[in-house]
């Protein structure tokens, strides 16, 4: 086939990355901001400017998100407070997400001032680089790495290499801009796989040989709308120094024989399906350059998985964590500053940031914990949240996202509110609403997955979702599958209730009083 007759093959995305290469829109940033959106050609405005990190948002338009990128979740009071003041620029449209990539989302973000808040942004040590469309999405790593006494390896150095070989130190990387789709980066050295390992395209999980540390490699997880599968095990088990090499040839491998024609089978995990795990394996090898060990006899994810939120001593002696509940993640820029001036006050400046979309400040030293703990914040960002509260984790749903069924954010926090104030509970239990099948909101990983749809009521189309339970996380993790179809949102709570009481032990309020 000839060149030109392949291109005309192509599907729409694949298109335009051979017409132009995403990352080209970093040198026009200047020319977008004078000539306004409704201006900017609509590829360039809808796709490419996604390899900068900002994302039109048809539900506002004009008004940008930026994903930012945060290897490992790891953010300094200074880049908090620098990111807080792009937020306060816009008033009331502007506002943060912690995503469940460990991440920052900002919104409000108008094209005019991008070429400032970039160069700010690159000043601060912060990028935004490949952060959406066929890239590398934030690379996740355990977020009290370097905090935990039991932890077996402290993932930031190598969470920050990948990221470095991937992005070329932030500045972008022509070499890994056109994937055939998204593609997720997991590294766990801790014992409660803090991460989601086996929802990630490729992830990397501890396992020692003779005594000696290293990962295990796992491939291919992720979720679609059509297909949602657990990573499979490589058979591989590499030491620390291999990770950023073994990272670097799977991706070539995907960008160069992953399968491009249909976007919706265009995820790792199909190729290795064409492939077989053993041919993908060798052709690992063959580019690697060396034979790979098999992989550990057992990883070493044997702890059920924590969330962080409260108060817990470091392995540094006299030093603590404490782990603030934020309510959906979302922030405000008075927020913003606020958690950087009490990182600074008690802590050594730094912030982390979890997949729960929660956030930790460490290094709290024993004397000044009780003066943290009387902070003002910590009233709306508890250490101890009410049960339901606690586990909840929500997609951005149809205030921001044009893929959106349903409202998520708001609607979740309204709905277990009103459950907590019926139910008691004695175990908790982990509720993620997702505003669509594409799953950004992980309802597969948790004990009860909300997933947006329509459905009808009454012969009128309402907003409604799929119910799925039994997502495993930490030890012996694996997917939930979806139990029930099509409940109006409107109907939803009385079912949830139920669930609660069936399945979670939840006893009404009224019923637990008085067996007490
Ligand atoms: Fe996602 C697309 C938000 C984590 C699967 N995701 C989108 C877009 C960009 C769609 C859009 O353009 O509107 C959403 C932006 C909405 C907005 O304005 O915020 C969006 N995804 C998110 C975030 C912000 C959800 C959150 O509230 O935390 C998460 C950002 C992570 C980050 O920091 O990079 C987010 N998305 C995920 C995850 C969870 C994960 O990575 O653990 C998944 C499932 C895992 C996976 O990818 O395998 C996920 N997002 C998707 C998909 C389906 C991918 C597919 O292969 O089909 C899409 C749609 C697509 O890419 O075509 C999508
Ligand atoms: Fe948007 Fe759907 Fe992702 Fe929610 S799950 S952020 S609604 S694409």
């Amino acid at each position: 086939m000839t060149e030109a007759a392949k291109k005309e093959t192509l599907n729409k995305f694949e298109k335009f990355k051979a017409e132009k290469d995403g990352l080209a829109v970093k040198d026009e940033l200047e020319h977008f901001a004078a000539i306004s959106w409704e201006a900017i050609d609509e590829t360039d405005r809808d796709h490419r400017l996604k390899w900068v990190g900002l994302f039109f948002r048809p539900v506002t338009p004009g008004k940008f998100m930026m994903r930012m990128r945060i290897p490992n979740g790891v953010v300094t009071s200074h880049q908090m407070r620098v990111l807080g003041e792009v937020v306060q620029r816009y008033g009331d449209d502007g506002n943060a997400d912690i995503t469940t990539r460990q991440n920052i989302q900002l919104r409000g973000i108008r094209i005019e001032d991008f070429p400032d808040i970039f160069s700010r942004f690159r000043a601060a040590g912060l990028t935004s680089v490949q952060s959406g469309m066929d890239n590398v999405r934030n690379i996740t790593g355990d977020p009290v790495a370097g905090l935990d006494a039991d932890e077996l390896f402290d993932t930031r150095e190598l969470v920050c290499q990948v990221q470095d070989m991937i992005t070329n130190n932030g500045e972008g990387n022509p070499e890994f801009t056109n994937l055939p789709r998204k593609f997720n980066i997991a590294i766990t050295g801790g014992r409660d796989n803090s991460v989601h390992a086996e929802i990630n395209d490729l992830a990397f999980i501890p396992g020692f040989k003779n005594d000696t540390f290293g990962f295990n490699v796992i491939v291919g997880g992720f979720f679609s709308a059509k297909r949602c599968d657990a990573a499979v095990p490589l058979n591989a088990w590499i030491p620390p120094e291999d990770v950023v090499a073994v990272c670097r040839v799977v991706l070539e491998i995907f960008r160069d024989s992953g399968l491009r024609a249909n976007r919706q089978k265009s995820r790792l995990m199909w190729l290795i399906d064409e492939w077989g795990i053993e041919k993908f394996r060798t052709e690992v090898e063959k580019k690697l350059g060396k034979e790979l060990q098999p992989a550990a006899e057992k990883d070493e994810i044997d702890w059920e998985k924590r969330d962080h939120v409260g108060v817990f001593r470091q392995k540094q002696a006299g030093l603590n964590y404490v782990g603030l509940h934020i309510p959906v993640g979302r922030l405000y820029a008075q927020d913003m500053f606020e958690i950087a001036r009490l990182a600074e006050v008690y802590g050594d400046s730094e912030i982390r940031l979890t997949v729960e979309q929660n956030l930790i400040i460490p290094n709290i030293p024993d004397s000044r914990l009780d003066a943290f703990l009387a902070e003002p914040l910590l009233q709306r960002f508890s250490i101890s949240p009410e049960t339901l509260t606690r586990g909840l984790v929500s997609c951005t749903g149809a205030q921001f996202c044009n893929f959106a069924l349903i409202e998520t954010k708001n609607r979740a926090l309204g709905m277990i509110k009103a459950l907590e104030s019926e139910l008691h509970f004695t175990r908790p239990v982990r509720i993620h609403w997702t505003g669509c099948p594409n799953s950004c909101g992980q309802p597969q990983v948790a004990d009860i997955g909300l997933m947006g749809t329509k459905v009808r009521k009454n012969g009128k189309a309402v907003e409604g979702v799929d119910i799925y339970m039994g997502g495993k996380v930490g030890k012996d993790a694996h997917l939930g599958t979806c139990v029930t179809k099509g409940i109006p949102c409107e109907d939803l709570q009385p079912v949830l209730r139920d669930l609660l009481i069936e399945h979670f032990a939840a006893q009404p309020k009224q019923e637990a009083i008085s067996a007490r």
